[in-house]
């Protein structure tokens, strides 16, 4: 049996140098599937005498091996050949905006809440939180406003059923429990703002039964009226981004400070709408009421197991919900907490800018 394997080889190589690479394949099963050629040769070895597979062995052998790497080097350079070409014709743009997904918003109570701790902080003053639901000692007793206190009814407040204790459980109607924990806690000095959501049982144009508060609290020795003024000025400034703040500190009543003085701002008419900022005693505007403050009740001090001869100090609260109607133009508090997607996304802020919109003090 005599088989021209350079023959093979030579008609197998001049295929592959053309071929692509669907041809190719069928090349490799023509040559080196199961019934291919160079197969069938290689199965001859074994009917051969000693001597002639001596010579066929390492002929067929290598022409298998040749015919191997003919092909492999065929399809590697032409799949580099397809990739050259896709590349040349294909273009990516790096520079194109990424198409995104569904974005959320940040609430405008959660942007206020960020913009009030980061003015605060400027002046040296820690964000205390605490527990929603509160005995009546945190909430009223220690804020000297007794069982009998009308306070207690005008608070309107939740109660839960009766615990077994005696204790009276209820929703927090104010943070000030906060502060009471923080000065039970910690020693003086203390400058805290509590930040959070209170409950009381009312509902109408501009009372949701939830609403944000911040307090603030500073307990020092030599504290006084002149430190609270400054205060609230520093921090309305940074907060309506504006120095023409003008305040009014008129006399009021809160069984918790002694004095106390509720606060009002200066406001412009602009084109109609009331502007933050300008002093009403040049004609054109009013006051509005932002906050309420005083000197903490001394009856307080002692409550929370402070000695009020030795400290004194100031404390405010505002709502949340009401400042942040007043910087970003909301009108109607009920849709801050309606959950209505056309509202947030209107009004929401983007979650990377978050903080910083005030910049707060002396930026
Ligand atoms: C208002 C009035 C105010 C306080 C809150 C306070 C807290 C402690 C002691 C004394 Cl622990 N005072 N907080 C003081 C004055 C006024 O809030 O109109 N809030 C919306």
């Amino acid at each position: 049996m005599s088989i021209d394997v350079e023959q093979l080889q030579s008609d197998l190589m001049a295929e592959i140098a053309t071929a692509d690479l669907d041809a190719l394949e069928a090349i490799r099963v023509k040559a080196l599937g199961k019934q291919g050629a160079i197969t069938g040769l290689l199965k001859t070895l074994g009917g051969m005498s000693p001597e002639e597979r001596q010579v066929q062995g390492p002929a067929i052998q290598g022409l298998r091996a040749a015919v191997a790497d003919a092909i492999a080097a065929r399809k590697a350079a032409l799949e580099a050949e397809a990739l050259d070409a896709k590349l040349a014709t294909e273009k990516l743009d790096m520079t194109l905006p990424v198409s995104t997904g569904p974005q959320g918003s940040v609430h405008p109570v959660s942007q206020v809440m960020d913009e009030l701790a980061e003015i605060f902080a400027d002046l040296g003053f820690a964000v205390a939180t605490g527990p929603e639901i509160e005995d009546d000692w945190h909430n009223f007793t220690a804020l000297n406003i007794p069982e009998t206190h009308p306070a207690r009814a005008m608070h309107d407040t939740f109660y839960f059923p009766d615990e077994k204790d005696g204790k009276k459980m209820l929703l927090r109607t104010h943070t000030s429990p906060v502060q009471i924990r923080t000065m039970m806690n910690q020693s003086p000095p203390i400058r805290i703002i509590a930040p959070g959501r209170t409950y009381r049982s009312d509902s109408d144009a501009t009372h949701t039964p939830m609403f944000h508060q911040v307090e603030g609290l500073v307990i020092d020795r030599g504290i006084h009226m002149g430190h609270l003024k400054w205060t609230l000025e520093t921090f309305v400034k940074a907060y309506f981004e504006r120095d023409d703040i003008v305040l009014r500190l008129r006399p009021s009543f809160f069984p918790f400070t002694e004095p106390s003085a509720e606060v009002d701002v200066g406001f412009t008419w602009v084109k109609g709408r009331r502007v933050i900022g300008g002093d009403p005693a040049a004609g054109n505007g009013g006051w509005m009421e932002i906050l309420g403050s005083g000197m903490v009740h001394p009856k307080v001090i002692a409550a929370c197991g402070l000695d009020p001869e030795e400290w004194q100090g100031f404390a405010f609260g505002c709502g949340i919900d009401r400042l942040a109607m007043l910087k970003y133009g909301m009108d109607d508090l009920r849709a801050f907490f309606d959950g209505d997607l056309r509202w947030l996304r209107h009004y929401g802020f983007a979650a990377l800018d978050v903080p910083t919109l005030s910049g707060g003090v002396g930026a």
